[in-house]
């Protein structure tokens, strides 16, 4: 079949410039003489993902065929960004659409600009789905992304007098070009109800009476592969009314309010919670999760019924992942439907359903893990609880017969917690059903094993793995740097690092030669002109390209000590202030750069963002400063936006207290790009170090196994001189707002939970470290091209790869090369 079939839609520039005209026409229906750059995205979107599509089917269709295991990606979270620069890019038609639309006059950046982010997601677990899908398609695995299609992405932050306010994204207002609504693609999902035992065919049987029917409709996002035909499918789901539900209303005469309930359907996928670490036990949060779930659980099994009939193959054929514990129902749903709709034996079915999960974990603390109150489940699921209980009194009893009757830690391992509120530890239900579980870093992975999950792993040892997290060199180098792009294909004589990023080493060889670093100074410089130009135009403070970037973006978290960043600003402001003019000659002028969002309810992040403005107010007015020191936030920080920041920064910060970073992937995103890290030795930068050398990073503070004792130390240990007269500073209003940072201090001099006090004497050192190297343009550049040549462990291509072997038992299945193109 595909012998006789090449792809219907041709690539040369005339072609692409009559699809595109055809779609100004007939799709966003403007004059083919008269539309805006705008109109012109729209159209350009458009014939991009006429050709994802073909590819797609081509995909599936071959998918199909070869019937092989097929992953399927569990989240409840993706961080897309842009999809314009990535598709064309990795269908490796740019230069074809440039052509066609210089000649049409239009700049192809212009209209990438055009694009608004998706942002169905919070930080860095979400951004790493997406790098993920990226790889997985490149490296082509039959693999699906499963998901919620939020109506109101992640808010936008708006900052009004250095306090952050979150306005809606509407995101969907003007269409999304990318996306294909699968009106025949559609399940029902129920909730509350009760749950009847009836006799069918002489056995009994438990038949759930739902209360409620909301119908899922499916939404596609194609994903291309790089340097493959190749493209995936990213289906997320939207809440629609459901008829059938919705003719009994409208049946007992209530006609406005039967309409008006319907919305109500629409609500589940309208908002993503913005918080991106405590779980409040929301009824529409767990809605949102089993109606994501229970779609495509029944997607999944409508796909393995097509081809197969016998559920025993079903473990061959499909493997389920469950990033973090957000999609955990799905284990108690495909229970659930084994047992009830497909009337499987009880321990046939769990036998299955324990051969299909892989579970990563991305928290570290147990507070960052999941607990769904019993009352709420019961309520809105009342068959999965039962089926929860089940499960829990199987494995209790299983477990005693292997512990014995060691009380506590069957109470600590139990599924169900028996506290105040009785809930469902929805981690334990994870761990006791996957094959695997894994860490996101080496560190993380070792602390599920000693820590989290101790009784678990000393239970069933071969379960726990690790899968260091990695990025998509496609997104986070050939999209967002193509200055740098050019000169690594050069150097290295080939662009097949892009495909294979373990090829960047090649750079080692070449790190000192003066012709490379003089070109790699060159694309910083050029990077940090478009930085610098983006600064200027959203804050109006003017910063010298000479000055170092440093930047520290991500959300903004206690742990994550945004605040040892502003205290170590505030010293070096300090230190230039009681300066001569002689000494100020030799000061390393800086850019410090911060940006991130805090969860709305979490006030401690809010003061951090509102101490940063404040400061930054007072230290880019000072003209005894100038331009040795500017500091800037910039807000709304998203995909798109750290696609020109990370590029242009020469320094990166990573200061999470020891032992809080599962693993920190902004990080590789920095390094990939050749920025020197400042960082403590937490989650993923001791695999970092292993990779470039310590003497190739600035690291600092306290290690992991040394944090507990400092803590036990308390209060009672002592500030050191610079920090505490950093904190009188803030405390005398040196800042203004006095009052409102006395908490901010308090937390330092007083439990100082998050060691800034502590790590404030070796950061300062770290920091003098890098500003002594990037004194000597030759040493620093040496560094970070070595950075760079050390990223390639940290591509999302070798965490694809490790799941795929490890876990989820998958092999590539690669659409036929000849039909490439
Ligand atoms: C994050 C971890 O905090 C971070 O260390 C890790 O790199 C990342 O996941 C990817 O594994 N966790 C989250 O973002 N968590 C949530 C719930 O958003």
């Amino acid at each position: 079949m595909f012998g006789l079939m090449d792809g219907f839609l041709k690539n040369d520039p005339i072609s692409l410039q009559k699809d595109i005209l055809y779609h100004v026409e007939y799709t966003v229906a403007r004059s083919r003489f008269s539309f805006d750059d705008f109109e012109a995205y729209q159209a350009l979107a458009h014939s991009v993902r006429d050709r994802l599509i073909e590819r797609s089917h081509d995909t599936q269709l071959f998918f199909k065929r070869k019937d092989p295991k097929r992953v399927y990606f569990l989240s409840l979270e993706f961080l897309m960004g842009r999809s314009l620069s990535n598709s064309v890019i990795n269908l490796g038609i740019r230069d074809q659409y440039a052509e066609a639309l210089s000649q049409l006059g239009f700049e192809f950046e212009v209209l990438a600009e055009q694009e608004g982010d998706a942002a169905l997601g919070n930080g860095g677990l979400a951004r790493l789905s997406a790098c993920q899908m990226d790889s997985m398609a490149t490296l082509d695995y039959p693999a699906w992304g499963y998901g919620l299609r939020y109506q109101y992405g992640l808010f936008r932050q708006v900052i009004l007098d250095g306090i952050q306010h979150e306005q809606p994204d509407f995101w969907l207002n003007f269409g999304n070009p990318w996306e294909t609504e699968r009106v025949h693609v559609t399940y029902p999902v129920k909730f509350y109800g009760t749950v009847e035992e009836e006799i069918l065919n002489g056995e009994k049987c438990n038949v759930w009476n739902p209360g409620e029917l909301v119908e899922a409709v499916a939404y596609d996002n194609p994903i291309p592969g790089y340097g493959t035909r190749n493209t995936i499918t990213l289906r997320l789901w939207a809440g629609k009314p459901s008829d059938q539900r919705d003719m009994e209303a409208f049946n007992t005469g209530d006609y406005i309010n039967a309409l008006v309930s319907r919305q109500k359907a629409e609500n589940i996928s309208s908002v993503l919670y913005p918080d991106d670490r405590s779980y409040q036990g929301k009824e529409l949060r767990l809605k949102q999760q089993y109606f994501f779930v229970s779609a495509s659980i029944q997607d999944i099994i409508r796909r393995f019924k097509d081809a197969h009939s016998n559920f025993d193959e079903f473990p061959d054929k499909v493997a389920l992942q469950l990033n973090d514990t957000h999609p955990s129902l799905a284990i108690v749903e495909v229970m659930r439907v084994l047992v009830d709709e497909e009337h499987l034996d009880w321990h046939k079915a769990w036998d299955i359903v324990c051969k299909l999960f892989s579970f990563t974990i991305h928290a570290v603390i147990a507070e960052g893990l999941e607990k769904i109150p019993v009352d709420l489940l019961g309520s809105l699921l009342p068959r999965h609880l039962q089926i929860i209980y089940d499960i829990n009194f199987n494995f209790v009893e299983e477990l005693k017969k292997r512990i014995g009757l060691d009380y506590d830690r069957l109470s600590r391992m139990s599924i169900v917690e028996e506290a105040a509120v009785k809930t469902i530890r929805m981690a334990n239900l994870s761990v006791v059903c996957a094959h695997t579980v894994n860490g996101v870093s080496t560190v993380h992975s070792e602390l599920l094993k000693t820590k989290l999950f101790k009784d678990f792993y000393e239970l069933w040892p071969e379960k726990f793995q690790c899968m260091t997290n990695g990025v998509t060199q496609r997104r986070w180098i050939v999209v967002s740097n193509p200055s740098l792009c050019a000169l690594l294909s050069k150097w290295l004589g080939t662009e097949a690092w892009i495909r294979n990023v373990d090829l960047l080493t090649g750079l080692r060889e070449y790190a000192d030669d003066a012709d490379l670093q003089q070109e790699w100074m060159m694309v910083k410089k050029v990077n940090k002109m478009r930085l610098a130009e983006y600064i200027e135009a959203m804050s109006g403070v003017k910063v010298s390209l000479d000055a170092m970037f440093d930047v520290q973006t991500k959300r903004i978290h206690e742990y994550k000590r945004q605040l040892l960043n502003i205290l170590g600003i505030i010293h070096r402001y300090d230190c230039i202030k009681n300066m001569d003019k002689s000494q100020q000659s030799k000061v390393v002028p800086r850019v410090c750069i911060i940006g991130g969002k805090a969860a709305p309810g979490y006030e401690v992040a809010k003061k951090i963002i509102k101490l940063c403005h404040a400061v930054a107010e007072k230290i880019n007015n000072d003209s005894d400063v100038g331009d040795l020191l500017k500091l800037v936030f910039i807000p709304d920080y998203n995909v798109s936006l750290a696609e020109v920041v990370i590029p242009g920064a020469d320094l990166s910060q990573h200061l999470s207290t020891a032992g809080h970073e599962a693993s920190g992937t902004g990080s590789m995103k920095f390094l990939m790009n050749g920025c020197l890290l400042l960082a403590t030795e937490d989650g993923s930068t001791v695999e970092i170090v292993e990779e470039i050398g310590a003497e190739n990073l600035f690291l600092f503070g306290a290690k992991i196994h040394e944090v507990p004792e400092l803590r036990e130390k308390g209060p009672a240990h002592d500030v050191p001189l610079q920090c505490a007269r950093v904190l009188r500073l803030i405390r005398d209003g040196h800042f203004g707002f006095q009052d409102y940072f006395q908490s901010l201090c308090d937390s330092v001099e007083g439990e100082d939970f998050y060691l800034l006090s502590s790590d404030f004497g070796s950061y300062l050192e770290a920091q003098a470290a890098a500003d002594k190297a990037f004194a000597d343009p030759k040493k620093w550049t040496k560094m970070s091209i070595l950075s760079t040549a050390g990223s390639g462990r940290f591509s999302s291509d070798r965490t694809i790869r490790d799941y795929a072997e490890k876990s989820w038992g998958i092999e590539p299945c690669r659409f036929p090369s000849e039909f490439d193109g």
